[in-house]
């Protein structure tokens, strides 16, 4: 993996409906992330967080079923720019949120440099909701089905084009809540779900092997986006919409290690951490272990 590593935070929470995950970048700084992957010798520029205008502001006007779409648009896009910069200046973009919208910005600044982006998303949800099917009106269950190319323009074409990644090259594991139209989506376009129901079924392991197999033969990067609602709310209850059984700690530990070994990855975002919901800073200490297996803490 790329030794040369750039934080970047984004305390966005205008992507859905509850107060406190802007605060998400600095829990997981609290937590420890910069110290915990210095000591695994990577050189760590942490870049501050993205600015992102408070919920309060009076130009907040809902377009259609999108909830503050100007400002997430905005934000995203200055996301995306960064996230371009680090990756031309040849780092690795940790992207650090915020609610799960802000993975519209990460991968519209990362599919750039690619001509086959590979995306695994860690999640209890699909987020492949448009302001067409979404019950909520919230964007961040939108950022898949934006980055497919479906949902308003102020989102799909950020930096100017669209799609940002091929259906075929999607995973999803840790499914568990999906509405009426994420699941006719998930149908008309063949994408690849590992739901509970798989990793129940075959398990973490083989789940994770699968997933990494069928990436590393057809894309040429791969980005995490890592929705911290996809574990368990026992064991990660700082989370704005938490579904029961979930991942474990266990299983996302393995994850994690064998997405390190396999050395496939180009970027990372972990998102949906709320501190207000959390208890004593579990989910953003959980976060940091996580990444600490990512980027190669090992047992022996
Ligand atoms: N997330 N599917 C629901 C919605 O409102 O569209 C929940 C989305 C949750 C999104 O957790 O990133
Ligand atoms: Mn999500
Ligand atoms: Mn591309
Ligand atoms: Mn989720």
């Amino acid at each position: 993996m790329q030794k040369n590593l750039s934080i970047i935070g984004v305390p966005m929470d205008l992507g859905q409906s509850r107060r406190g995950v802007d605060m998400g970048p600095s829990a997981i700084r609290y937590a420890g992330v910069t110290e915990r992957l210095e000591n695994l010798m990577y050189h760590i520029t942490d870049l501050g967080d993205v600015p992102v205008s408070r919920p309060d502001s009076k130009d907040h006007v809902q377009e259609g079923n999108l909830r503050n779409l100007k400002q997430v648009s905005e934000s995203n896009r200055l996301l995306a720019e960064m996230v371009d910069e680090e990756i031309r200046k040849n780092r690795f973009p940790l992207v650090l949120g915020g609610d799960h919208s802000i993975a519209i910005g990460t991968l519209a600044g990362t599919a750039k440099h690619y001509e086959n982006l590979g995306v695994i998303w860690y999640d209890a949800h699909g987020d492949l909701n448009s302001g067409e099917t979404s019950p909520s009106g919230n964007i961040h269950g939108m950022p898949l089905a934006v980055s497919l190319g479906i949902g308003h323009e102020k989102l799909t074409h950020i930096l100017d084009y669209a799609p940002k990644v091929n259906t075929e090259n999607i995973v999803i594991i840790g499914a568990r809540s999906l509405d009426p139209g994420e699941k006719e989506l998930i149908k008309e376009k063949g994408v690849t779900v590992y739901s509970m129901h798989e990793v129940d079924r075959i398990g973490m392991s083989q789940v994770m092997a699968e997933a990494i197999d069928y990436l590393k033969k057809r894309t040429d990067g791969v980005h995490l986006s890592l929705d911290l609602d996809g574990l368990d709310p026992e064991e990660a209850p700082g989370v704005g919409t938490p579904v029961m059984g979930g991942l474990s700690y266990r299983e996302s530990h393995l994850a994690m290690e064998m997405l390190s070994e396999a050395d496939l990855l180009t970027s990372a975002e972990f998102v949906e951490v709320n501190p207000i919901l959390d208890d004593q800073n579990k989910t953003a200490t959980l976060t940091v272990g996580l990444l600490g297996s990512l980027f190669g803490e090992k047992l022996k």
